[in-house]
């Protein structure tokens, strides 16, 4: 089970996962709502093992962040712990790499497995799918990324969601200014 930080554990913590595959941006993204605004500090991301809680405050309400390790030995065991990393769970952010378009299948499974997961709980979950790595000028060094691969991309979410399953879908990049907002 994941490390807990007892101190920020308290009933008016928001609980937010992070969760996506090794690689797609989910420590980043973590610093980034942190307010880590040096860009130096995501070179020495070393790939997170297990699942990280991070605690901070914005605006006078405390947060706990859960950042869930990607790779695939992690991916299995908090879908069999599933029930009880959810418990008390405010919102998911479900992190995709724009792009790694190889694994973007990879990518959608886990999701689809994720949400099948949630189903079995009940309470509601904000969702949100975070397209992430799109880049300011993206397209210009990216010639494999463009808008019809967003487009493509959107379409296989939404032919993996359940109809009666609500969420938002938003393209994020750490080299754009990151909007708190998004999370609340
Ligand atoms: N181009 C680009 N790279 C990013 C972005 N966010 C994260 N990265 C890079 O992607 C790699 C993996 O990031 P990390 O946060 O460790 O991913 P995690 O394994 O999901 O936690 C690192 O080299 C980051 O610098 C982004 O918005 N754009
Ligand atoms: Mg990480």
């Amino acid at each position: 089970m994941a490390k807990k930080d007892k101190d920020f554990e308290g009933k008016n913590a928001k609980k937010i996962l992070i969760m996506g595959l090794d690689n797609s941006g989910k420590t980043s993204i973590l610093l980034c709502l942190k307010g880590i605004k040096n860009l130096l500090s995501f070179y020495s991301i070393r790939p997170t093992k297990g699942a990280d809680v991070v605690a901070f405050k914005i605006s006078d309400l405390n947060y706990s962040i859960w950042d869930f390790g990607g790779q695939e030995a992690f991916r299995e065991e908090y879908l069999e712990n599933f029930n009880q990393y959810i418990i008390g769970t405010s919102k998911i952010i479900y992190v995709i790499d724009i792009q790694d378009i190889e694994r973007y299948n990879l990518a959608l499974n886990y999701l689809e497995e994720i949400i099948k997961h949630l189903k079995e709980y009940d309470r509601s979950v904000d969702f949100s799918i975070f397209l992430h790595k799109f880049d300011p000028d993206l397209e210009q060094y990216n010639k494999k990324v463009n808008e019809n691969t967003v487009k493509d991309i959107i379409n296989l979410i939404n032919e993996k969601i359940p109809p009666n399953f609500n969420y938002s879908i938003h393209k994020t990049s750490i080299y754009t200014i990151f909007e708190k907002s998004r999370l609340f």
